[in-house]
């Protein structure tokens, strides 16, 4: 039914009544019940595209105005044009790109957010969480689990740029956050490198583990591995009409997302692929590794928006809103969304379209 009195502000009498209760600290719902319980999702955030020849410069021009030291973290966040000012790139989700020069430690602290960590550019630059240190390379997936500590360091001769992912609207709609810093610059290393790797990522786990975290054990899921098993797959298929072949990271313990509050998977499209129509009410990050291709959004009323994209190029679809892939090259992508907080609350919604 449409609203009988669009656009109208409300009667005078009404009006007086709302000005009184007011005072009550009340206020009527019926103003207000069809923006509050929509009859589907609205996004305030729209589709953008961050290319990543126009924002590298100033990812590396950080690097000279400010130290990682003095910063704690140099991080340029990508804000999502539709919602200024909010530090986020969809309503439940941050991102941002982060500069690790040669040489430079950020140092060891921790927080109730949890993060991911997708290497964009330069390679073999270091993360620790809590006290294991993992290599990254290009295209590598990386944890930091809610309440680890961690610190990253360039021991490299070239400077480093990784995605974060953090769910740092969601902390902080629950109003869940807390921080402290490590007593020292820098966490020792408790264990060898690769050591969660050997225990929990082989596709053998310690007998008798015992689960004491959210997030999968295995912090580093190395893009060598994923694109070879990406490629394998390719030739059995099937694909799927919208996704191309979609595989998502999993947690070994049992099978789940790999981090409680955020989804990630990867995207395989070969080239010619034309995908149909998707939507779901898990808004996406998208950060394409390799190859060449374009996006299609079809915003609320209409508007088609599509973006061409290549390697480091990152793009985000909101809540939703229909989009579809054409892949010009054989073409990587790399997504994550809140969809596992949206599953674990029952809300979790999705529809497909005809190609
Ligand atoms: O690396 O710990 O982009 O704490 C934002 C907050 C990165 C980090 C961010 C953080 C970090």
């Amino acid at each position: 039914m449409s609203d009988p009195r669009p656009d109208q502000s409300p009667d005078p009498t009404r009006q007086a009544f709302y000005d009184r209760i007011a005072s009550s600290s009340l206020t009527p719902l019926w103003e207000v019940l069809k923006s509050l319980v929509a009859k589907e999702p609205k996004s305030a955030a729209v589709a953008h595209c961050w290319r990543w020849a126009d924002v590298r410069p100033f990812v590396l021009e950080a690097g000279s105005v400010i130290s990682a030291a003095e910063a704690e973290r140099r991080v340029l966040i990508l804000e999502n044009p539709g919602l200024p000012g909010q530090s986020r790139i969809t309503n439940t989700l941050y991102a941002g790109l982060q500069l690790i020069l040669q040489g430079e430690v950020a140092r060891a602290h921790r927080h109730t957010q949890s993060a991911l960590r997708f290497v964009v550019e330069g390679s073999g630059a270091y993360t620790a969480v809590d006290g294991e240190r993992t290599l990254m390379r290009p295209g590598d997936f990386v944890i930091t689990p809610s309440w680890a500590w961690h610190d990253h360091g360039n021991e490299t001769q070239e400077p480093m740029v990784w995605l974060d992912g953090l769910d740092i609207p969601i902390v902080g709609f629950f109003e869940a956050s807390f921080a402290e810093g490590f007593e020292a610059e820098l966490q020792t290393q408790a264990k060898p490198v690769g050591d969660s790797q050997a225990r929990f990522g082989e596709g053998l786990l310690p007998l008798g583990h015992v689960r004491t975290n959210a997030a999968s054990p295995v912090f580093n899921y190395p893009y060598a591995r994923s694109r070879e098993a990406l490629e394998k797959l390719r030739r059995s298929g099937p694909l799927d009409a919208c996704h191309g072949l979609a595989m998502r990271y999993a947690n070994p313990l049992d099978g789940g997302w790999a981090m409680p509050t955020i989804g990630t998977w990867l995207h395989l499209l070969p080239k010619d692929f034309s995908g149909a129509p998707y939507r779901a009410t898990d808004a996406t990050v998208f950060s394409c590794v390799e190859g060449t291709g374009r996006v299609y959004v079809f915003a609320p009323g209409g508007k088609l928006e599509s973006f061409e994209f290549g390697p480091r190029d990152i793009f985000v679809v909101p809540s939703w809103q229909w989009r579809r892939f054409e892949a010009t090259s054989d073409c990587v992508l790399f997504a994550f969304s809140d969809r596992p907080a949206q599953e674990k609350l029952g809300l979790w919604r999705e529809m497909r379209g005809n190609g």
